[in-house]
């Protein structure tokens, strides 16, 4: 595990109190993917909870959950895409570390120990990475590599941060730490021509990265080795959905600088970060929010 991604100016040294045996939360997000949870969902191991949001599947991907995993929480997102999907199932966390997990087969289930064991060593997030020493992928094209390669760059260049894999939605963050996302709320209306709110696409993972980046937390890269999909296609469009996490990487990065700006001018008692977290001194205490179970 490296310290690689950590942004620059890193402000979380003030750690909240956190469990060493924290309870997890497994979130998976999923689209028409009944065949791959019957062989996945048994793959998990013991968990505080797995919270499965369904996109509105027409193949049975609900029943197959409840089937592989009797125990499986089920919710239906309020909106289109992914983003929403991870949005949705974040809200109804109960656990202390949120691990988010694919549903086509890519995400190897005898990972998750390690991404823990990387945040309960101190960091704040752990983000799975197929491009550092020990991570791997068996399903990446050199189109994708490339594409990604060169969304790293504009990241990392706009937030001082070190990511080798911007683009992989395997990662697990502590609980507490989700008011900071300040995702798009899920109980907002989906907008009257179909198309999707910033945020609910595939330009999740890019956003959760820059956000966190921005607000200085603890990012440790934890390698990662991608399975292939094991049924079905893709819901991914490497040019369009590359665009929109392109976008994202400019508007985040907007988005910190006006933050950031805003901060000093707001009296001291009463200064907040983005993300929930209180500050006295321009640092930022990540607050702890726990959801009651
Ligand atoms: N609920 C929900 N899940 C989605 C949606 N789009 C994608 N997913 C799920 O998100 C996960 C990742 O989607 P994939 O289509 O595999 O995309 P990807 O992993 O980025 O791309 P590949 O590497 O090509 O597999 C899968 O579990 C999908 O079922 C959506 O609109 N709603
Ligand atoms: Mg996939």
């Amino acid at each position: 595990m490296s310290d690689a991604a950590r942004s620059r100016g890193a402000r979380s040294e003030t750690k909240p109190d956190r469990p060493s045996d924290p309870r997890i939360s497994v979130v998976v997000p999923a689209l028409n993917e009944a065949r791959n949870l019957a062989v996945v969902l048994p793959e998990l191991p013991e968990v505080h909870e797995v919270i499965l949001v369904d996109g509105g599947s027409l193949d049975g991907t609900v029943a197959a959950a409840r089937q592989a995993l009797p125990g499986i929480k089920v919710l239906t997102q309020t909106r289109r895409g992914k983003g929403n999907a991870l949005a949705v199932g974040f809200a109804a966390v109960t656990g202390d570390v949120v691990v988010m997990f694919d549903a086509d087969g890519s995400a190897d289930p005898a990972e998750i120990p390690r991404f823990v064991e990387a945040l309960v060593a101190g960091a704040d997030f752990a983000k799975g990475s197929r491009f550092c020493a020990g991570g791997g992928s068996a399903d990446i094209t050199p189109v994708r590599r490339a594409g990604n390669a060169f969304l790293n760059g504009v990241v990392n260049h706009g937030f001082g941060t070190r990511f080798s894999d911007l683009c992989y939605g395997y990662n697990a963050f502590w609980t507490d730490l989700l008011p900071m996302l300040d995702l798009p709320d899920p109980a907002i209306p989906g907008r009257a021509d179909g198309r999707m709110l910033w945020g609910d696409g595939f330009e999740i993972e890019t956003l959760i990265n820059c956000r966190f980046a921005a607000a200085g937390v603890r990012i440790t890269e934890v390698p990662s080795v991608e399975r292939l999909r094991i049924y079905g296609d893709s819901n991914l469009h490497a040019v369009s959905d590359g665009l929109r996490v392109l976008r994202t990487a400019g508007a985040e990065r907007r988005r910190a600088r006006t933050l950031q700006e805003l901060r000093p001018r707001l009296p001291l008692a009463t200064r907040t970060d983005a993300a929930g977290g209180s500050s006295t001194d321009g640092r930022v205490a990540p607050r702890r929010v726990r959801v009651a179970s």
